[in-house]
């Protein structure tokens, strides 16, 4: 009987025949196909693609649940637990290390486990983790160790870290982790201690994220990989910032304090509404950074702290009661959600 060749990159079955197909490689023997061989070498991504399909998973699993900081309006939005109603469910939030040190880091886990509960998320645990910390590795491993089901599987939205968690716990040196959306193609596996198989598994896709609207090498820049330091902006009653060529916010009701959570390289700057078209007109000549098509989009904010999500980029947190209205590009994934942290 053949076996099965996988790239250790990202899963993909290895096949000669077709370039322009997942998995292609120019030789059944290499440790991983083109399309990881380029994005390791040259940064660039060809053949990987999104796939759509949940797997049905084993009910005497664990499932793990991934998602990131970056990510918490889409926390719990995800109803994995319908596709398996018996497995155990534990969620990390990973990539801790991008909140600034002074964060209240009991305030989030209270407003995090009160989500849930109004939202009737089955859980048992809720882990609050950096994959890049060995401490939180190490305990990480106790914990699903500690557990007699067989089955351990690494679930959750692209970029949110599964990869490097599944590469930390198993000392896998081949699997691929970067920044680039979709690129885990197929279940990753290894024993896992004595008893256990842990799986990392190709990630949920999230619509409206950056790597549907800009290419790789440009939007890897944009997603924030080291502690983020806030950015406070002082706006005038209606006064706009742009974030590169991309969000234009203007906020109207009074004047406010707004604290962006995005990467240092992140280009911001303050205008008039009044600017917004010719500015958007004429976006290749004045940005970097741009979209193809906007929409508009308006968020009444009522009184208390909010966060308004740019995809997977960032956040900024806001005061109510206020108006804000945006030019964002077309489809991309924009939420209000209340601020789960100060
Ligand atoms: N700062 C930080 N970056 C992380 C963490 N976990 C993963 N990353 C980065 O996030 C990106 C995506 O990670 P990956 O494991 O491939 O995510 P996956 O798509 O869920 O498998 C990579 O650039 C990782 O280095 C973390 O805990 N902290
Ligand atoms: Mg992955």
């Amino acid at each position: 009987m053949s076996k099965t060749i996988r790239c250790q990159g990202c899963g993909a079955m290895l096949q000669i025949e077709d370039e322009l197909r997942v998995g292609y490689a120019k030789s059944l023997d290499l440790t991983y196909c083109q399309s990881c061989y380029r994005l390791m070498h040259y940064g660039e991504s060809i053949t990987h693609f999104h796939p759509e399909d949940l797997p049905s998973l084993p009910e005497n699993s664990i499932i793990v649940m991934v998602s990131s900081v970056l990510h918490l309006d889409m926390l719990f939005s995800y109803p994995v637990y319908r596709y398996q109603p018996d497995a155990k469910y534990v969620y990390i939030i990973n990539q801790l290390d991008l909140l600034p040190r002074s964060t209240n880091l009991d305030l989030l886990i209270d407003q995090i486990t009160l989500k849930a509960k109004k939202s009737q998320i089955p859980y048992i645990d809720i882990i609050l983790m950096s994959s890049k910390s060995k401490d939180d590795i190490l305990h990480l491993k106790q914990y699903l160790q500690s557990h007699k089901n067989p089955n351990i599987y690494l679930l959750g939205v692209q970029n949110s870290g599964k990869t490097t968690i599944y590469k930390a716990l198993t000392d896998d040196d081949k699997a691929l982790a970067f920044k680039k959306a979709g690129l885990t193609q197929e279940a990753l596996s290894k024993p896992f201690g004595k008893r256990q198989t842990i799986y990392d598994m190709p990630g949920l896709y999230q619509e409206g994220y950056l790597h549907q609207m800009l290419p790789y090498s440009v939007y890897k820049r944009l997603i924030p990989d080291h502690e983020i330091n806030p950015k406070i902006y002082q706006m005038k009653n209606n006064q706009t910032i742009f974030i590169e060529g991309l969000v234009a916010l203007t906020f109207s009701g009074s004047d406010t304090n707004a604290v962006f959570y995005l990467d240092d390289m992140v280009i911001m700057h303050k205008t008039n509404p009044s600017r917004i078209k010719d500015l958007l007109d004429n976006k290749e000549k004045n940005f970097k950074v741009f979209a193809e098509a906007y929409e508009e989009k308006n968020f009444k904010i009522p009184l208390g702290k909010y966060q308004i999500t740019f995809a997977d980029m960032g956040f900024v947190h806001i005061q109510g009661p206020l108006t804000v209205k945006m030019m964002v590009p077309k489809g991309m994934h924009i939420s209000l959600s209340e601020a789960l942290f100060q």
